[in-house]
């Protein structure tokens, strides 16, 4: 008889979890074990306990089992070794893939990719009622095309409903429930995004400035920094799942609405993107986009174009973005590469270094926006004083003693009936007191 390997008692009871990647597509080593790094952290972030890894170099996967049939009985062997409950993929997987895995592993031993911890982390994390719904969904679109008989559980859950048709098995009832839950959830989220669309609009005037960025770059860091809120900050990965937003002052009375989001994360699969997407969609209408990367991570230009390629699928245009490199603290130079078209700012939200500047930065993108008209009307005009307080849209104004400086935002062609069109200045006038900007 073989002996059973004896384990001291994890004290908190964590699943054990291996890790496998596969290196294919012209993948270098180095960078598959970066991933593996990262793949390592959510699986802490979900719980979990990573007790080894592994990862086999192919020409391409194999469509049965993935990695190949010598190096899955390797894998099958480790899992025995090491006590293993869950190997976790760092590619997706399909059902069959799933099915076949679990077959030739130690029973018991589950099959997980990397959406589904990602899936797991979302579940765990999600507070408001917003997010919950959109992780709710995001599950059921995961599971629905990897629905197996494993999934009895949930005809049981709902097994009241008295749904059981003649001659249906049991895998045709799941998909159908599972399909009515999804609409269920589509309509409360309309019913959600409406509402927040509505909330959105009553605030209409105030510039809005969303920061976005690969997971752990240090959004909510700088957020907690520029605004004083008191938001979650945590070396996890996807601490932030529901979006906040607060006001903050950028000088000179003007004001803007900043919004913390939930990061980005390389290989995230449509299915678990498509519920957040209307939260997505909001953050990119900004009026600026702040792209947070962590310049001392050790693959952060890939988690640059990881959020670059996500910004740009949303219809961010680059002007309206900036790149703001945090963590500096950490490194002895900050990269000079990377911030592309000269906007971009380099901060430490720990220290605080920086974070002027990019106040001041952020301040100067709004003010000089395509749609923001600047006037500095003589306050010897008194009528068109008159006119231009009275316009909408306002998002500065300032008194100075022969003028007065506005700044509003302004479709084409609207200033020309008030005669204000006429007092339109390049650039906002800091003053001499603030040392111009
Ligand atoms: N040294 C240093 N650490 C930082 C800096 N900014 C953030 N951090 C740390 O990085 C970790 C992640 O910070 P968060 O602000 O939670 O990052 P996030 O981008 O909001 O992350 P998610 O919400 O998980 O996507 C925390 O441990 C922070 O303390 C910085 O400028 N310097
Ligand atoms: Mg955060």
């Amino acid at each position: 008889m073989v002996p059973v390997p004896v384990h001291e008692p994890d004290p908190e009871r964590r699943e054990r979890t291996f890790l496998v990647a596969l290196i294919v597509g012209g993948l270098s080593r180095a960078v598959v074990e970066e991933h593996l790094d990262e793949l390592g952290r959510l699986v802490d972030t979900a719980g979990g306990l990573v007790v080894g890894r592994a990862s086999q170099e192919r020409p391409k996967p194999d469509p049965a089992t993935l990695i190949g049939s010598g190096f899955l009985n390797e894998l099958a062997a480790r899992c025995g070794e090491l006590a293993v409950d869950s190997v976790v993929f760092d590619e997706d997987l399909t059902a069959s893939q799933v099915r076949n895995l679990e077959r030739e592993l130690p029973r018991a031993v589950k099959v997980l990719d990397r959406s589904a911890v990602i899936l797991d982390i979302f579940a765990q994390h999600a507070r408001s009622r917003e997010a919950q719904t959109q992780v709710e969904l995001a599950q059921l679109s995961y599971l629905l095309p990897r629905l197996t008989r494993r999934w009895r559980h949930l005809s049981r859950q709902a097994g009241g409903i008295g749904t059981r048709g003649v001659g249906e098995t049991q895998l045709e009832i799941d998909r159908r429930l599972i399909n009515r839950r999804m609409a269920q959830l589509k309509t409360k989220l309309e019913v959600i995004e409406r509402d927040r669309r509505l909330r959105r609009e009553r605030r209409a005037d105030l510039p809005t400035v969303a920061l976005v960025g690969y997971t752990n770059a240090g959004k909510s860091s700088l957020f907690r920094r520029l605004t004083g809120a008191d938001v979650r900050v945590e070396d996890r990965l996807f601490a932030t799942l529901d979006p906040r937003a607060r006001r903050v002052g950028l000088g000179e009375d003007l004001t803007a609405v900043i919004t913390d989001t939930v990061g980005f994360i390389r290989k995230l699969p449509h299915d678990l993107v498509a519920p957040f997407r209307s939260t997505l969609e909001e953050t990119a209408r900004a009026d600026l986009v702040l792209h947070v990367v962590d310049c001392a991570h050790p693959t952060w230009e890939e988690q640059l174009r990881v959020g670059d390629e996500v910004l740009a699928g949303l219809g961010v245009e680059r002007e309206r973005t900036m790149v703001v490199l945090n963590k500096i603290d950490l490194v002895a130079a900050p990269p000079r590469t990377g911030i592309g078209n000269g906007t971009g700012a380099v901060v430490s939200a720990v220290t605080g270094e920086g974070v002027d500047k990019l106040r001041q930065a952020i301040r100067t993108a709004i003010l000089q926006a395509p749609d923001v008209a600047i006037l500095r009307v003589p306050l010897a005009e008194a009528a068109l004083v008159q006119r231009a307080v009275a316009m909408p849209h306002q998002l500065a104004r300032r008194f100075e003693d022969e003028a007065l400086q506005i700044a509003l935002r302004v479709g084409p062609g609207a200033l020309t009936e008030s005669g204000l069109e006429a007092y339109r200045v390049r650039r906002w006038d800091g003053g001499a007191a603030h040392g111009g900007a």
